[in-house]
């Protein structure tokens, strides 16, 4: 979808429908709202892309499949997430997450380190 916008700005015409077509279908947006209601959504990818790990609840080893992965969150929960360097949520804090929070990236400092993730507990107040 992005690239046929692209392809009609490239054109020069029809300016404001294309940038109306952006808003609407623009698929990073559209994926982080998709991140269910109540759940915190962790994404492979800046922007919301790749791969999702949605948590209900806090885990002490995010699992091999996604260590070291998270690049973005979304997070529709009344919750206060933390995400950890290590297992057992050791090493560095590396991200607060504010309820209702989303955000394209984790920061350069955070991006692909978390290994475990917990919510308004002991770790995370
Ligand atoms: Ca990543």
């Amino acid at each position: 979808m992005l690239k046929k916008v692209r392809t009609v700005l490239a054109v020069g015409t029809a300016m404001t429908i294309a940038i109306s077509v952006t808003t609407l279908v623009n698929p990073a947006v559209a994926q982080a709202a998709a991140c269910p209601n109540n759940v915190l959504c962790l994404y492979q990818n800046t922007s919301w892309g790749g791969n999702v790990m949605l948590l209900t609840k806090g885990t002490s080893n995010i699992g091999s499949a996604f260590n070291d992965r998270t690049s973005s969150f979304s997070n529709p929960t009344d919750l206060k997430w933390c995400l950890f360097q290590n297992i057992n949520f050791e090493g560095r804090r590396l991200l607060t997450i504010m309820p209702r929070t989303a955000s394209a990236t984790v920061g350069s400092d955070a991006n692909d380190r978390t290994s475990s993730v917990t919510y308004q507990s002991a770790w995370c107040n």
